[in-house]
């Protein structure tokens, strides 16, 4: 489910930049990014429309090591995530730290489909999905909140669909 564009990114072109108020801004490449400690986590996956979906594998890089790697600065406490279709949407930074964020690029073992967000697109089990942006290019850290596509639209800036938070 997504904007209804689906942008067609080769691996030549693919970057993913890391910036904001960290130490070591940083553009990967694609065969950077690969070349990066690759990790696999089974979660579910809960769609604010009430629709979820158990049991998902995905295996990329986690968010922990991207954050190693740029080393954030302390007054960084909120991420926003852009994808190559112009979506973008907004998480506090302690959210990102769990250990089954991921940036995948694969789901059950293959490469993950141009409708489902490939080359790469960004995890958060815990969060509704709307909060992990597909065609992921940009991760940016930042001191105050700044609200993404479907945050200014009403969304609920939390998201957690343990509280069922979906609207604001
Ligand atoms: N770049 C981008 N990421 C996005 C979206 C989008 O429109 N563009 N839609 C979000 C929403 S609302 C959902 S439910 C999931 C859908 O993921 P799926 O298409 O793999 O089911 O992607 C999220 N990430
Ligand atoms: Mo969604």
């Amino acid at each position: 489910m997504d904007l209804g564009l689906q942008p067609e990114i080769s691996p030549a072109d693919w970057k993913l930049s890391l910036n904001g108020l960290v130490e070591h801004p940083t553009t990967l490449s694609w065969p950077d990014f690969n070349a990066l400690p690759q990790v696999s986590d089974v979660s579910d996956f809960h769609c604010v429309t009430t629709w979820s979906k158990y049991d998902c594998r995905w295996s990329g890089v986690a968010f922990t090591t991207l954050y190693e790697k740029v080393q954030p600065k302390p007054e960084a406490r909120f991420v926003y995530f852009t994808g190559y279709d112009g979506y973008s949407t907004n998480v506090a930074l302690t959210h990102c730290l769990d250990d089954d964020v991921l940036i995948a690029t694969h789901f059950d073992g293959l490469p993950l489909p141009r409708e489902h967000g490939g080359p790469a697109r960004v995890i958060i089990p815990k969060l509704y999905a709307w909060k992990g942006a597909k065609f992921v290019n940009g991760i940016t850290f930042l001191a105050e909140d700044k609200l993404g596509f479907w945050e200014l639209r009403g969304y609920s800036n939390t998201a957690d669909p343990w509280k069922e938070e979906r609207y604001a």
